[in-house]
């Protein structure tokens, strides 16, 4: 019954211990007027997480390890085009090319000296054009053929002194570049023209049967017209 009043008291200074686990009983002792020392009560339940602290934020930290290598990407669009590259071996080929160059030129010479030999050797330069035969007979339409194939013209007499070299070249009678072919009795020369120097034999041209359109000259250089299928020799003439 005595302590009833004290009682408060009692647990004020119990509460008092129990807060402060640096105050021992003999603490209490000194504060207390009446002390009620007992063993240690069981830990309570454990308290709700606190609010974060108000603290400074600390410094950031090194960086992390380097992550795996990612997928290979798309190929990329074409580069702009480069400069023209060095030729390569141009010392062989100014080589290559000095040589061809002394080619032609030995050729040129030697071409040159063969006109010479062929002129001299024919005999028959008149004016400035050579009259070359292979003493074959054929048709006109062949010697016109072989006159272009050879880069020249079936042999066309346009004066007294060209007559007389084609008439010695052929060795016979051949055919010379004239014909009415295109407009009956009007005589052109194959290369066109009209005719401007004639040695018709006499009572000549006569389209004899109505198919004499090409012309040949005969014996002593004289002219006939003729029928173009008939064969006679092919003379062809080329600019000296
Ligand atoms: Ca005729
Ligand atoms: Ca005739």
């Amino acid at each position: 019954m005595l302590l009833l009043p004290l009682l408060p008291v009692l647990l004020l200074c119990v509460t008092g211990i129990s807060s402060s686990k640096s105050q021992t009983c003999e603490d209490a002792l000194k504060t207390c007027s009446v002390v009620a020392c007992g063993r240690d009560g069981r830990d309570g339940p454990k308290g709700e997480k606190g609010e974060p602290g108000q603290g400074l934020r600390g410094l950031q930290g090194p960086p992390g390890k380097l992550g795996p290598p990612g997928n290979v990407g798309a190929p990329g669009s074409p580069g702009p085009k480069g400069q023209k590259g060095d030729s390569g071996h141009n010392a062989e080929i100014e080589a290559k090319v000095r040589q061809l160059e002394a080619e032609i030129r030995t050729l040129k010479s030697e071409l040159e000296y063969a006109k010479k030999l062929h002129a001299f050797s024919m005999g028959k330069k008149s004016g400035k054009k050579f009259f070359v035969s292979n003493h074959e007979a054929m048709p006109f339409s062949k010697v016109k053929a072989l006159c272009t194939g050879l880069r020249g013209t079936v042999a066309i007499p346009r004066n007294a002194e060209e007559n007389k070299a084609i008439r010695e070249v052929a060795k016979g009678n051949a055919f010379i570049g004239i014909t009415d072919e295109v407009t009956e009795g009007q005589f052109m020369y194959v290369t066109g023209g009209r005719l401007t120097y004639s040695n018709w034999k006499k009572n000549e041209p006569n389209d004899y049967g109505s198919g004499e359109d090409c012309v040949v000259i005969v014996d002593d250089g004289v002219w006939n017209d003729i029928s173009c299928q008939s064969s006679f020799i092919a003379v062809c003439e080329f600019p000296a």
